[in-house]
């Protein structure tokens, strides 16, 4: 190649990396992308109506607020907006508090305000001394800066904002992310690479990251954030680190984020030198006491603990023969006096219980309800087992009307394809917050006992997995983004759509272009069934490979724990599959309200999602589809694997209307995940047939390898273990 056509090449790839929307991007700016308008009507209105931004008062979140309006206006209308303490123009857009902001305070907003509580706010058009002003308004300052958000949101999917008149409250008060970080920055079930906290650099190195992190949640919502592991270091107790934890709490507070820590209940031993943590000896309530008092001198808004006790062998307060309750309370006391929340989760089994894993959450906890302290919350994830798929509701939901449950999902995809799958998980999320649990008759959803309409939890809260790590695109897999954000949005309201969510997040994110937005959210909606469909169609669950969860493993049996097996999941044999959880079986539908235990329990009326969740089902059993059993399973593992492919043509047939980096970078992915759907269609089938003794339908895809082949397959180092 000669120097001129080097030089050529050379001027092409910085025009592309520099021509407005298609610009090399790499996903670190999340959905907060701020690109100019593409539309000029739209953006000729954005620019008529804010001349002006005019943020009166002064405190660390109030800066954050016009700091963030500032940066985010003059990307998105493509020239800065000048920011004063007065009205000076006639088009302003003002934000503030009644008590920050003379120009908010003249607008005698009172009655309104108090319809949003402490972190909603109000978005308005008004007049003022003639002068057109768009108002963001909120109590408080964090409520200020909610409302920026969703103001900078409105210009970013190209909302008409000539005549606002929102009023925005979260539904949940406690929205916050666990993350599964470990000191040592592996992140349990990662696998966005490491931890985002940089534990050795702290206190005294604040990464822009975590800046960005806290805007990032503030901007959806979340308020919280669990910095540690649930299988829990007591280190993180010690002086030094709750130094580093200072130093974090600090970045993030003008961004309304609180931090909280995993509580490991052995700490009163291994760092206190005491030779019990038994919950009832005053000694250790005196200890946690103490360490309480040292947390909040160093994080004086501490939100609390969150704790695994007596599970996966986590200690616990059955180690000294006391309840959850007593191990709870003991922890609550010691930080009641100071605001701060223990969340007690419900992610309990025993290798030593004989009964259905399914049932014994709800066998331990239902007999505490209104045991616990009026700060304790106690969190119970999605469904009773461990974050399939897809699970029924945790029967545990709308059973406990005196202890308010918080919802555990996972965002982190653990079974889920992990890294290089693209699920958008908002539709599973909504399944399980919209099934109804009756249990004060029908419409009782699972949302309603969360956000405490149902029982009148004065606590209310819900927690996400987290998915992110020190990638540089956050998530690892770019549509991971997706499942941050559509947390968030539900935390904040569960009552929006998926589809609105998607929509939201793929226009911030990538485009506004239809031609982009339409295909990428229909995608985006198939994607998680497609994910069931080529790993557990039916109701199956927990099959995936040992320990690391990474791909199919439906074979894996006689290890030291049983309810670690896959056979003990899907009870294959020569006459059929799945669990029996009937009357005639463990009776775990027995758990849920009558209506629900009727349903479920009944092979007839089950929803076919659940079928063999709930019921052992012959081969030849026939399903809905007039198939048996057996070629339903075969043409549901088929139909996943024909979705992925779709999602592949979808996603190349917009190639172009994306930067290529983005764009090559979900390419390379969805052919990663074909491969992958089609390692669990045959592999499961091949060894299920073993079972059925039935061929896999003639028009299907024959499997490319034996059995032998694919139980031979051993992954080494998959993350996140
Ligand atoms: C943090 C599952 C995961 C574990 C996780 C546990 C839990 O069992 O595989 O990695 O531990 O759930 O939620 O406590």
């Amino acid at each position: 190649m000669n120097q001129k056509s080097v030089c050529l090449l050379a001027l092409l790839f910085l025009s592309t990396l520099f021509s407005g929307s298609l610009r090399a991007e790499d996903g670190y700016k999340l959905w907060l992308q701020y690109d100019q308008v593409q539309d000029a009507t739209k953006l000729q209105a954005y620019r008529q109506t804010v001349n002006e931004l005019v943020v009166q008062g002064s405190s660390p979140t109030l800066t954050a607020v016009q700091k963030e309006l500032q940066m985010g206006l003059q990307g998105l209308l493509g020239k800065p907006v000048p920011a004063s303490k007065q009205a000076n123009q006639q088009n302003i857009l003002v934000a503030g508090t009644p008590a920050s902001s003379a120009l908010i305070k003249a607008l005698n907003l009172d009655a309104k305000l108090k319809t949003v509580g402490d972190e909603g706010y109000l978005l308005l058009t008004a007049n003022q001394n003639g002068k057109k002003q768009t108002v963001i308004a909120a109590n408080t300052d964090i409520g200020v800066l909610y409302g920026s958000f969703h103001f900078l949101r409105l210009l970013q999917t190209h909302q008409d904002i000539s005549n606002l008149s929102v009023a925005s409250a979260p539904k949940i008060k406690h929205r916050v992310l666990n993350h599964w970080d470990n000191l040592d920055r592996t992140v349990e079930r990662g696998y966005a690479g490491f931890s985002l906290w940089d534990w050795h650099r702290l206190p005294g190195y604040i990464d822009q990251r975590y800046i960005d992190y806290a805007r990032a949640n503030a901007s959806i919502g979340i308020n919280g954030t669990v910095l540690t592991n649930v299988n829990a270091n007591a280190l993180v107790l010690t002086e030094d680190y709750l130094k580093k934890v200072a130093a974090l709490a600090d970045a993030f507070r003008p961004y309304g984020l609180k931090v909280y820590l995993t509580a490991r209940f052995s700490a009163p031993i291994e760092i206190g030198g005491l030779k019990t943590a038994d919950p009832l000896d005053p000694q250790v309530q005196a200890w946690w006491n103490k360490k309480s008092d040292e947390i909040y001198s160093h994080i004086p808004d501490f939100g609390g603990f969150l704790v695994k006790a007596n599970s996966e062998g986590q200690p616990g307060p059955q180690n000294y023969g006391r309840n959850h309750a007593d191990g709870a309370n003991m922890l609550a006391d010691a930080v009641a006096g100071k605001g701060g929340i223990v969340m007690w989760r419900a992610f309990v089994y025993s290798e030593d219980e004989p009964d259905d894993r399914a049932k014994q959450a709800y066998n331990e906890f239902k007999p505490l309800d209104g045991k616990f302290r009026d700060n304790v919350l106690v969190q119970v994830k999605n469904g009773a087992i461990d974050f399939q798929p897809r699970e029924p509701f945790h029967p545990l939901f709308g059973a406990m009307p005196k202890t308010p449950l918080m919802m555990e999902f996972q965002i982190t995809q653990e079974y889920l394809g992990q890294g290089t799958t693209l699920a958008y998980l908002s539709p599973m999320y909504k399944e399980t917050l919209e099934a109804d649990t009756y249990a004060e008759g029908k419409g009782s959803t699972v949302a309603k006992v969360v956000d405490g309409t149902l029982h009148n939890y004065q606590q209310t809260g819900i927690a996400g997995v987290a998915n992110i790590g020190n990638d540089r695109n956050w998530t690892g897999h770019l549509f991971g983004q997706s499942n941050w954000y559509a947390f968030g949005r539900l935390a904040w309201n569960h009552a929006l759509s998926s589809e609105e969510i998607a929509e939201e997040w793929v226009k911030m994110t990538f485009t506004n272009d239809n031609k982009f937005v339409a295909p990428v959210k229909d995608m985006m909606l198939t994607s998680h069934e497609a994910v069931v469909n080529y790993m557990t169609p039916l109701g199956l669950h927990h099959i995936m490979g040992w320990s690391h969860h990474y791909g199919p493993g439906p074979w894996i049996k006689d290890k030291h724990r049983a309810d670690w097996t896959s056979v003990y999941y899907h009870k294959a044999d020569e006459k059929g599959i799945g669990f029996d959880r009937t009357k005639s079986g463990s009776n775990a539908v027995s758990q849920y309200f009558p209506p629900v235990a009727k349903t479920y329990g009944n092979i007839k009326k089950v929803p076919e999602k659940y079928l063999l969740w709930f019921h052992h089902v012959p081969w030849d059993y026939k399903v809905n589809s007039g198939r048996t059993l057996w070629n339903e399973l075969a043409y549901r593992y088929s139909a996943g694997v024909d979705s992925v492919r779709q999602m592949q043509k979808t996603w190349d047939s917009l190639q172009g209307k994306v930067d290529e980096e983005r764009f090559q970078h979900v390419k390379q992915l969805l052919a990663v995940q074909e491969q992958e759907a089609e390692w669990w269609r045959d592999a499961c089938l091949l060894y299920f047939q073993t079972f059925s003794k039935r061929p896999i339908p003639a028009d299907l895809e024959k499997p490319a390898h034996t059995l032998d082949y694919y139980m031979s397959l051993d992954p080494k180092f998959v993350p996140g273990i």
